[in-house]
């Protein structure tokens, strides 16, 4: 029995987040072997998000609400959020989860199922067989989304095929309670984040498993993403490069 918690930040997701914590109830309740938790990190949204969140804390029993006084970037709502998970909620796993359905609900059970199967760090891939993204999209977005995760994988030496993604479980005995998780440490407050914790992760000896996801295009609300999240990756793995050589 594992206690698995899932992080969602949100900034005007009120649109998406109430259904978005049912649905993830309804697939918690089919997992039997394991405790979970949901974790939300709003930055505090003039939308209502955190109300609709609060709603959702009366019918539910196992949601945290962390309203942060601002908005101050995807990665550092991410990292409030993993320390309160393994702080003082005592994760044994932690996942990575949007709050605006671009990550499905369904697919968690088989990132549970490849934690249980002894794996310590589950990325939902977009880069494998079976999985994809937004046809929406158009080329440009979806070259760039491939070819940088082509790139992080060669300049980093990291064996995997979407680098990039935001759907994903840590360990967090030996891994994710290892991670560089604050301000000072992070290299990116940003999207870019993630290139660096699994830059940690792997460099850790983490057991990886990519498993199928479909990311589907936002249907409410709106992205966050900005170009200056393409330089700011960029700049995480040139700073990783330079560190790997010294290692
Ligand atoms: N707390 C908090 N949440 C954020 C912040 N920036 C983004 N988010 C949330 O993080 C999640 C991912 O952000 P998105 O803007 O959807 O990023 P994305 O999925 O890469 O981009 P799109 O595909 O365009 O949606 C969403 O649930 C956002 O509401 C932030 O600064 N603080
Ligand atoms: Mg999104």
């Amino acid at each position: 029995m594992a206690r698995i918690i899932a992080i969602i930040p949100t900034y005007n997701e009120n649109d998406s987040i109430g259904r978005l914590i049912d649905a993830l109830e309804r697939e918690f309740g089919k997992i039997q072997n394991h405790d979970f938790e949901i974790v939300v990190v709003d930055a505090n949204s003039p939308d209502g998000t955190a109300e609709t969140v609060k709603e959702r804390k009366k019918l539910y029993k196992n949601i945290e609400l962390i309203v942060e006084k601002k908005r101050r970037g995807l990665g550092l709502a991410y990292i409030a959020g993993m320390r309160r998970a393994i702080g003082q909620l005592g994760a044994d796993a932690i996942i990575e989860f949007d709050g605006d359905w671009q990550h499905n609900p369904e697919d968690i059970k088989r990132l549970v199922a490849e934690f249980d199967n002894g794996y310590d760090y589950v990325i939902g891939s977009r880069y494998v067989s079976g999985g994809g993204v937004p046809e929406e999209w158009g080329w440009h977005r979806k070259l760039l989304s491939k070819y940088g995760s082509l790139f992080i994988r060669w300049a980093l030496h990291l064996s995997v095929h979407d680098a990039t993604s935001g759907f994903k479980l840590s360990r967090v005995a030996g891994f994710a309670e290892k991670m560089p998780l604050s301000e000072k440490q992070i290299l990116s407050k940003r999207h870019a984040y993630k290139i660096h914790l699994l830059y940690e992760m792997i460099k850790r000896g983490a057991k990886v498993k990519e498993v199928p996801i479909v990311f589907s295009e936002r249907q409410r609300g709106s992205s966050k993403s900005a170009a200056e999240d393409i330089f700011e990756s960029l700049k995480v793995v040139f700073i990783l490069w330079i560190r790997s050589l010294k290692n």
